[in-house]
C-alpha cells in the first residue's frame, strides 16, 4: 500500500507533551508521513503559569504558496490547538488543500476543558471554532467544547440521550461524524460517544478510567484516531485504538508516579502497544 500523507496545523509547545510533540511521533509510528505545520511556537503549553510564544500565522499561507509547483497531495487534513487569529487562515488552507472529496478533514477543536476555555481564549475562539467546524468531515470535541460549540450549558450530570442530542446539534452544523471524548455514564469508566450523521447511528466505547487530569490526551487521541482512519479502520475501531492508546499512556505515567497534568503522559512507552493494536485491527478489517 502506498504510504499515506497527512498535514496537521497546530502549535509546537516545547515543554509539556501536547500538540505537534505528540502528533508527529504518533502519526509517524503509524507509518504515515506527517507534515506538521507549527502555527505558534511556545516555550511550554498554557497550563503552566506563564509562557513565551511566537505567532507563526504569517507563515501559514506563504508556506502553501511555496509548495504550489509541487502539487503535493495530502490524504488527510487535521487541525488542533490554534490561536484565534489563525482560524480564518486555516479555513483558507483547507480550501486549498482538500483536492478531492476523499480527503477527510478532521478538526479537533482543542480550546477548552473541564467546563472552561483554555487560558488566553475568549468567546471569539468559540466563534472561530464554530466556523472551522463547518469545514470538517469529522470533529472530536470533549464535552466542554461540544457544549460551547452548541451553546449548551456545561452539565453537572448527563445521560446518553443528552450526549447524542449534543452530537446531533454539532452534526447539523456540517461535520458527518462527531466523536465526543471524555464521556462517563458510570462511575469508574470513561469513553467516547460516536455519532454518524449519514447512518444516523450512535455508538459508545469505554474502558475503566483513572483518577486525575492528564494534559495533551485530547491531542494524542486525535492523532491516533486520524492514524486509524488512514489505515482504513471504521470510526468505531479508530476510536477504540486511539482511546486504548491514551489509556495505556496514562497507565504508564501513573506507574512511574509522574505529574501528567503539567508534563503530559508517557505516550512514548505506549507506542509499541499502539502500533500492535493498530496493525491487528487493520489486519482484521482487511480480512472481513
Ligand atoms: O492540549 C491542548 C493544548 C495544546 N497546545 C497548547 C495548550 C493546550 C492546552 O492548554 O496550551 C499551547
Amino acid at each position: 500500500m502506498p504510504q499515506k500523507r497527512l498535514i496537521t496545523f497546530q502549535d509546537y509547545s516545547c515543554m509539556g507533551r501536547c500538540s505537534l510533540t505528540v502528533a508527529i511521533p504518533t502519526i509517524s509510528a503509524a507509518g504515515i508521513e506527517c507534515v506538521g505545520v507549527p502555527t505558534t511556537v511556545l516555550s511550554n503549553h498554557t497550563q503552566f503559569k506563564s509562557w513565551k510564544y511566537t505567532d507563526l500565522a504569517d507563515q501559514i499561507l506563504p508556506s502553501l504558496d511555496e509548495w504550489k509547483d509541487y502539487n503535493h497531495h495530502f490524504d488527510m487534513i487535521y487541525t488542533g490547538y490554534l490561536a484565534t487569529n489563525q482560524i480564518p487562515l486555516i479555513c483558507k488552507a483547507i480550501m486549498r488543500l482538500k483536492d478531492s472529496p476523499e480527503v477527510k478533514v478532521v478538526v479537533d477543536p482543542a480550546f477548552a476543558d473541564s467546563g472552561k476555555l483554555y487560558p488566553g481564549f475568549d468567546y471569539h475562539q468559540t466563534e472561530g471554532m464554530r466556523v472551522l467546524m463547518t469545514y470538517a468531515d469529522i470533529i472530536c470535541p470533549n464535552l466542554t467544547e461540544a457544549c460551547l460549540l452548541t451553546g449548551e450549558a456545561y452539565p453537572d450530570d448527563y445521560d446518553e440521550l443528552f450526549i447524542v442530542r449534543l452530537a446531533q446539534k454539532l452534526a447539523a452544523q456540517g461535520p458527518k461524524i462527531i466523536i465526543i471524548t471524555g464521556i462517563s455514564y458510570r462511575e469508574g469508566t470513561v469513553g467516547c460517544q460516536i455519532f454518524d450523521r449519514l447512518s444516523h447511528s450512535s455508538e459508545y466505547y469505554e474502558t475503566v478510567s483513572y483518577e486525575g487530569s492528564y494534559h495533551g490526551t485530547g491531542d494524542l487521541f486525535a492523532s491516533a484516531f486520524c492514524s486509524g482512519l488512514l489505515h482504513g479502520l471504521s470510526s468505531k475501531n479508530a476510536v477504540k485504538v486511539a482511546h486504548d492508546y491514551v489509556h495505556r499512556s496514562i497507565a504508564e505515567t501513573i506507574k512511574d508516579g509522574l505529574d501528567g497534568l503539567t508534563y503530559g503522559v508517557e505516550f512514548e512507552k505506549a507506542i509499541p502497544f499502539f502500533v500492535k493494536e493498530l496493525e491487528s485491527i487493520s489486519r482484521k478489517t482487511k480480512e472481513e
